[in-house]
C-alpha cells in the first residue's frame, strides 16, 4: 500500500530559530513578525523562539549554519530582503544567500527555511512582507512547522 507522508501544522517539542537581516528593516520587520505570528498561532510558545539580527542577507547563511548545525533548534528561519540596485551587487546577495542557506540546512540536516524576498522593486517587496502578497514571513515559518513534523514521521533507513 502507498505509504504517504504529510508534515502537520502542529508546535513540536523544541526552540525555533529566527535569522532576519537588518538591510531594508522596515520590510524584514513585518516578516519577522508575520513569522512569530504563524509559529505561535500553531503552538509554538513565545519563549521557545530565538531571534538572530544579522547586517544583511550576505549574512544569513553563517549564521542559520551556525544554528542549524548548534544542535539546540530544531528549524531555523531565514528573513531578509534583497531589493534590486543599480548595479549587479543584489544578485551576488541573492545566489549566495539562496546557495548558503540550502547549504545550511543539507549539511546539519535540521530544517532551515528560505523567507528572502528577492524583488525588483520596494512595492514588490512590501506586497510580500504583510501586503497583498501575504507575509514570507509567515510562509516560511508555516514550512519549518510542516518539515520538523514531516522529517519526524519519515523511516530513518
Ligand atoms: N543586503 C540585503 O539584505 N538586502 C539588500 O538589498 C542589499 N543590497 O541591496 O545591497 C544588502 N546588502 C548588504 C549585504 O547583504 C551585506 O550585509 C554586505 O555586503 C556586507 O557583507
Amino acid at each position: 500500500m502507498t505509504q504517504v507522508y504529510q508534515g502537520e501544522l502542529t508546535a513540536p517539542a523544541g526552540r525555533f530559530a529566527i535569522v532576519v537581516s537588518r538591510f531594508n528593516d522596515f520590510v524584514t520587520k513585518p516578516l519577522l513578525e508575520g513569522a512569530i505570528e504563524s509559529l505561535e498561532q500553531n503552538g509554538v510558545a513565545a519563549d521557545a523562539i530565538d531571534v538572530a539580527w544579522v547586517p544583511g542577507a550576505f549574512e544569513i547563511p553563517l549564521v542559520a549554519r551556525r544554528l542549524a548545525e548548534g544542535g539546540k533548534h530544531v528549524a531555523v528561519i531565514c528573513l531578509g530582503a534583497v531589493i534590486r540596485g543599480e548595479t549587479s551587487h543584489h544578485e551576488y546577495i541573492n545566489q549566495q544567500a539562496a546557495a548558503g542557506i540550502m547549504q545550511a540546512g543539507l549539511s546539519s540536516g535540521v530544517p532551515v527555511l528560505f523567507g528572502v524576498l528577492t524583488c525588483e522593486t520596494l512595492e514588490q517587496a512590501l506586497d510580500r512582507a504583510g501586503g497583498k502578497a501575504g507575509n514570507k514571513g509567515s510562509e516560511a515559518a508555516r514550512a519549518a512547522l510542516e518539515m520538523v513534523n514531516l522529517l519526524r514521521k519519515l523511516p530513518s533507513d
